[in-house]
């Protein structure tokens, strides 16, 4: 049976008390051991629905666990989804506070812009590269609600799949001629490599990741808005960081963008 609509909407401000608070929770799990992924998808709806209602926009999407290795270890056969808004966006280098968050780690991601609305049942990767106006070097800053970064499956969804803070890079490419599967990244933590990874890294193929995002939309009545942002995944293991820290994802052929925690 499905939670009820109060129970979502409560465990939604939860998890939104916590965010603005910077204070991590225990896993509504704990507490609605009956939670199955359906009724997180709920909850993640609610928790936009609020942040809509509050004045926030509506900015784009993610695609969470991506990597073959994290959907391996979650023990699941799909990556996750969660939606982006606007003031969560940080300017290249800005400085980013890093106590308004929990236990802030940082993800470098191909960031994608959309120019034409994008959903169908089986969309693809060539429907995807179709309705791409431009990709960017990116980078999340994930942050779990839950106490020590611990969750399972539906916990995650239901906590926006950790998405707290983007920053997309000021170097925009046009898609054409460029294979975003073979795409290169390093990424600097205070000025040393610490991870590397490619686009393959991601389901593939980056837009594969935006693919299994848009039939997810699809099949819940949504499509991907022209003009929208969406973060791929991650193509290597997030790096955790603290005030002081200085996290460069360097992409090649496609330039860096930066994330500065105070
Ligand atoms: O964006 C991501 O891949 C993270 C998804 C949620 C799992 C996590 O917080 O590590
Ligand atoms: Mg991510």
């Amino acid at each position: 049976m499905p939670l009820p609509a109060s129970t979502i909407d409560a465990i939604a401000q939860r998890l939104d008390h916590a965010a603005r608070d910077a204070r991590g929770i225990r896993m509504v799990s704990d507490e609605h051991p009956e939670m199955d992924v359906a009724d997180a998808y709920a909850v993640q709806d609610a928790l936009r629905r609020r942040r809509l209602a509050a004045g926030l926009r509506l900015s784009g999407f993610k695609a969470g666990l991506t990597s073959l290795a994290k959907i391996r270890q979650m023990g699941v056969d799909s990556p996750v989804f969660g939606f982006l808004t606007a003031d969560a966006a940080i300017a290249d280098g800005a400085e980013i506070r890093a106590a308004a968050m929990i236990h802030p780690r940082v993800e470098a991601e191909i960031g994608i812009v959309t120019k034409t609305p994008l959903g169908s049942a089986d969309c693809g990767i060539d429907e995807v590269l179709a309705a791409i106006d431009h990709v960017v070097p990116a980078l999340e800053i994930i942050d779990s609600r839950y106490q020590d970064f611990k969750f399972d499956l539906r916990n995650v969804i239901a906590d926006n799949t950790s998405a707290a803070r983007y920053v997309v890079g000021l170097a925009p490419a046009p898609v054409t001629g460029l294979d975003l599967a073979a795409l290169e990244v390093e990424i600097e933590k205070n000025g040393e490599v610490v991870a590397s990874g490619n686009g393959a890294a991601v389901l593939g193929h980056p837009a594969a990741a935006v693919a299994a995002l848009a039939r997810h939309l699809h099949a819940r009545g949504e499509r991907i808005a022209a003009g929208s942002f969406i973060l791929s995944g991650a193509v290597a293991e997030a790096i955790a960081v603290q005030a002081g820290d200085v996290v460069v994802s360097r992409v090649a052929g496609l330039g860096s963008v930066q994330a500065r925690f105070a």
